[in-house]
């Protein structure tokens, strides 16, 4: 760690503002399955069947062909995840994500990241945390919504933010979704760090499954009273001391500003968010927890903070790791990089390939979602997409939608052809028209 010690005295600063009450799109889940992922760090399961993987650069690790992942013990096939039924919407490009565990690899900017949060909270509450790092991603509709109290119309609930293995059965959407299974286990501080998966837009920073860490700390009475402040707000200064520790601890010097924000499990809940790239990214949501979730789970006289915080956000900053899809790919220019307890290392590009743009325009149905959009493109061209960008929308005098849409391709190992280009976009007009019902223009 000393890596980043040394820019720790620089240029800390805090801007509190009260502003903007945003809705945060954060999603979840319930039961943990009777079984928990135990592939080794570098399976690659069923990676054969996703299109950035057969896109790999010829340097890369070759995917090993597996059909079935081993799930504690429980051997869970494509078919029990990936299903032609319409309460199920888990593509194979996202079956080919489970249970890779990136922040189990000590030599990834993820697990070097985890390993480094794991170190601060073993340093300031010594002994306290109990950690999980390999919790089972699937879990019940009940587990990721209703036990954090999301509201039944919530529109993380719905088909288009959330993957659904079936109506009562999730891909975690947050780590949140173990809150309450682990409360009622009798845990009091505990941190849960995992995969999540989330339908969502494509740009640098947003990326279907992304790596999630979970922090809860429950007080007693005797720990607040005699502060003068009620359980509240006691909690509440904790939580922010803690994560404002923990951010020294990873960057010294780095800009920040709180904002307070809306979640249906915490009140009052709040944002960090950290300077980077010249605009302002939201790297955790956190609050303190509702009281309704510590009474359901046995903690009637005490009160609770809890945070969650986006790994890789929090890495792209530390390790200066430009694209999100980088974290994926397995081109030894990039995994040869980092490794185990360097924390800060800057990444250094092995080369800048031009990305390559195509406009799409089209009349849209009422059943038109950029996130559906977006899945179709991913289906296609796997991580040869960098982003997906609403450029034009305007409604004619008949009442007719039409949006453009401008996708630009790049990889980041290698050039693309002209040809496998337009061959790429051939494919996703295609299968816009027929699967989302627009109408091309
Ligand atoms: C949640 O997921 C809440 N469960 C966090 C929480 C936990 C709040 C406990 C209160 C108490 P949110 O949707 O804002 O909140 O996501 C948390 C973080 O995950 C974000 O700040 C961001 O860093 C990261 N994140 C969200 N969506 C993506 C994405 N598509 N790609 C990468 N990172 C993401
Ligand atoms: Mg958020």
């Amino acid at each position: 760690m000393a890596a980043y010690r040394a820019s720790m005295a620089s240029s800390f600063s805090l801007v509190h503002s009260a502003t903007l009450l945003k809705n945060s799109i954060f999603l979840r889940r319930s039961r943990v399955l009777a079984f928990s992922l135990h592939l080794s760090p570098f399976s690659t399961s069923s990676a054969t069947l996703s299109s950035d993987v057969l896109h790999a650069h010829k340097k890369s690790r070759q995917p090993v062909a597996a059909t079935l992942l081993e799930l504690g013990g429980v051997k869970v096939g494509r078919d029990e995840i990936v299903k032609d039924d319409p309460t199920n919407n888990v593509p194979d490009s996202i079956f080919s994500k489970l249970g890779l565990q990136l922040h189990r690899r000590n030599n990834h900017p993820l697990g070097i990241l985890k390993n480094a949060i794991f170190d601060y909270f073993d340093t300031t509450y010594p002994s306290k945390f109990t950690k999980f790092d390999d919790l089972c991603p699937i879990v019940s509709v009940k587990a990721n919504f209703d036990d954090v109290l999301v509201p039944a119309d919530h529109v993380s609930r719905s088909y288009n933010d959330t993957y659904y293995i079936d109506s009562q059965t999730v891909l975690r959407c947050h780590t949140s979704a173990h809150q309450a299974e682990l409360l009622g286990e009798g845990h009091t501080h505990f941190l849960v760090m995992g995969d999540v998966y989330r339908r969502d837009s494509i740009d640098a920073t947003h990326y279907p499954v992304f790596h999630q860490m979970e922090g809860v700390r429950v007080f007693n009475p005797a720990d607040w009273e005699g502060s003068g402040k009620d359980g509240t707000q006691f909690a509440a200064e904790d939580l922010k001391k803690c994560l404002e520790g923990l951010a020294q601890h990873l960057f010294g010097g780095v800009e920040m500003r709180w904002i307070d924000t809306y979640f249906p499990f915490t009140n009052p809940s709040f944002e960090l968010e950290i300077y980077f790239q010249e605009q302002w990214l939201e790297v955790l949501g956190c609050g303190v927890m509702e009281q309704d979730i510590l009474q359901r789970n046995g903690r009637t006289n005490n009160v609770a903070w809890a945070f969650g915080l986006g790994l890789e956000r929090l890495a792209m900053v530390l390790f200066d790791i430009p694209d999100i899809r980088l974290f994926w790919t397995t081109d030894e220019r990039f995994t040869s990089q980092f490794s185990k307890g360097q924390l800060g290392v800057k990444f250094k590009p092995f080369s800048k390939f031009p990305p390559c743009y195509k406009d799409m325009s089209f009349w849209i149905s009422d059943s038109f979602t950029e996130n559906n959009l977006c899945e179709v493109v991913r289906g296609i061209a796997g991580d040869l997409v960098e982003e997906v960008k609403l450029i034009d929308n305007f409604t004619n005098k008949k009442g007719m939608t039409s949006h453009c849409y401008r996708i630009a391709y790049r990889s980041m190992e290698r050039s693309l052809t002209d040809e496998e280009i337009n061959d790429l976009q051939w494919k996703v007009r295609e299968q816009v028209e027929t699967k989302l019902k627009v109408v091309l223009r």
